[in-house]
């Protein structure tokens, strides 16, 4: 039987407004991410979309002169660019104003009034907008919510449909304290813990004063709120409602990858729901920290988002997708700057790999006419060769347990640890010294096939973090196709043919000069 399918989901963005980098951020690891899967064989199922009723995007809409929808279509294709321009490779993008999503949604939520999980009630009490998320006094700084600080909080009053969320507080705590896995990083994991233990009121899940959103079936005159929408957008791109056979071989995610500020959300409120109506749960849900500009998170609502497309034309989308994720340590917070992002670009890119691959395909142009010689024999192997594998083994190792571990900072270090290695080894068996004297010949020849594959191993491995210098890179080293559509078992050392033909050509990361 083959494996299951590995299904990993972003968060569908808020229209408001176009991207900036902490959207990109999660959507890039989440990339990542799926990248390996697919070079580990697996079958990757990897979804994005986009979040499109509620409140937050009519007014957008209002303030345009435009109706939500001509609002919503005409922004969604700026979003799709920057996906396209950062090399995503989502194999679906769900939009919620979509029907295929708005009709299952409709199924759910009159499954769960069906299962008497859903009363009505009146809901008294606070709203951001700017979360689209009811609030008490506790949740606010100074009156404020502290992530819309440029917004004034609501206050609603309305008859609205209610969702018994409160029952599932204990079934929550239980499966957080019992499964590793279910919630990481682990300090988010016992902050939900916590926050559960003080217990859960039942959830407002219909609005009643605007009409931009999904109908309640059974009283029209609702809204579905915006969150209970959403989040169904994870089981209705999958088929639920629909095609049970996709939904059965697809659902539940392996991962929901998410940022901090969504996490009660898809913590408490998404597994709830599945709960109350008996379907699997997410194995992982992983929350990325804030990418922050001065101390603050980067946001549409405090003006500091930058577009991505202003770093993709000076780094390249490799450049952009390895910062990111080497620098900063994933689930942590962590402060994007220009000068941080030149010198990782220029220690590692440049020199560390570039330089190494532009060192290595001249030499093998220069003393084997481009063409590689014969793999070693064992007996040519001497203990330099032994180490440069070794560290090849070991990096490969190390990624996988990074990846295992949703890291992919730490994938992304002992990916190079590798790289690193090789230069070591070039400085070490000196192939310039070797070319000087022909008594040394196969020697060199030895030295520079074991450069060369290393070159190509590390195409293979590198490749989920940039995913254009590695396909160059493979191209160039005379392999066929694309290196994505490849998976590790190509990555045994002894690959590459003898006679192959290698070509050189520009720079794969030009250096930036610090301004
Ligand atoms: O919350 N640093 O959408 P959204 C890191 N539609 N990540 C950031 C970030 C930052 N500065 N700013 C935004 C919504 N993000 C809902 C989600 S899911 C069913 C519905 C990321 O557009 C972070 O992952 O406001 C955040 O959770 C996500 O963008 C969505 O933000």
């Amino acid at each position: 039987m083959s494996e299951a399918v590995f299904y990993l989901t972003t968060p569908i963005y808020y229209v408001n407004d176009v991207p900036h980098l902490g959207h990109a951020y999660c959507t890039v690891a989440s990339d990542i991410v799926c990248r390996y899967r697919r070079l580990q064989g697996r079958d990757v199922h990897f979804l994005t979309g986009t979040d499109e009723h509620g409140e937050k995007i009519l007014r957008t809409a209002q303030e345009k002169g435009m109706s939500p929808k001509e609002w919503t279509d005409e922004i969604v294709p700026r979003w799709l660019e920057v996906w396209d321009a950062l090399d995503i490779t989502n194999d679906d993008f769900i939009r919620t104003t979509e029907e295929r999503h708005e009709k299952p949604v409709q199924t759910f939520v009159q499954a769960l009034y069906d299962k008497d999980e859903i009363y009505l009630g009146t809901y008294r009490g606070l709203y951001c907008v700017g979360c689209e998320a009811f609030k008490t006094e506790d949740d606010l700084v100074d009156g404020r919510c502290p992530l819309h600080p440029n917004r004034d909080i609501e206050h609603l009053e309305e008859d609205n449909y209610f969702f018994r969320l409160s029952k599932y507080a204990e079934p929550l705590i239980e499966r957080y304290t019992s499964n590793e896995r279910a919630l990481m990083p682990e300090g988010r994991r016992n902050e939900i813990v916590g926050k559960l233990r003080q217990g859960l009121d039942d959830l407002s899940i219909s609005r009643v004063s605007f009409d931009w959103g999904i109908p309640i079936p059974w009283d029209e005159k609702h809204v579905i709120y915006v969150w209970i929408d959403a989040l169904q957008n994870y089981t209705t791109a999958v088929g639920y409602g629909q095609d049970p056979e996709m939904f059965d071989r697809v659902w539940p995610a392996n991962v929901h990858m998410i940022g901090k500020d969504i996490l009660w959300f898809h913590s408490v409120i998404w597994p709830a729901m599945l709960m109350a109506l008996d379907l699997p749960l997410p194995e992982t849900i992983f929350a990325t920290g804030f990418l922050q500009i001065g101390g603050e998170k980067m946001s549409k609502s405090t003006l500091t988002g930058i577009s991505p497309h202003d770093l993709i034309s000076t780094f390249g989308s490799d450049g952009y997708r390895y910062y990111f994720m080497r620098d900063i340590s994933f689930g942590q917070d962590g402060e994007f700057s220009w000068e941080g992002m030149v010198s990782r670009y220029n220690a590692d890119l440049a020199n560390d790999f570039g330089n190494l691959v532009s060192r290595v395909s001249t030499m093998v142009k220069r003393y084997l006419n481009g063409t590689l010689p014969a793999p070693p024999r064992g007996d040519e192997v001497t203990e330099a060769e032994r180490g440069l594998r070794a560290a090849f083994e070991n990096a490969m190792d190390d990624v996988e347990a990074s990846f295992d571990a949703i890291s992919p900072t730490q994938a992304a270090k002992a990916a190079f640890t590798f790289v690193r290695k090789a230069n070591s080894y070039v400085e070490e068996v000196a192939p310039w010294s070797l070319a000087k004297d022909e008594s040394n010949r196969r020697r060199l020849e030895v030295v520079l096939y074991e450069l060369t594959e290393a070159l190509r191993l590390m195409s293979l491995m590198l490749s989920p973090f940039i995913p254009r210098a590695a396909q160059e890179l493979w191209t160039r080293l005379g392999q066929e196709g694309e290196v994505a559509s490849h998976t590790f078992e190509a990555a045994r050392w002894g690959g590459l043919a003898e006679g192959t033909k290698i070509v050189t050509g520009e720079p794969l990361f030009p250096r930036i000069e610090e301004e």
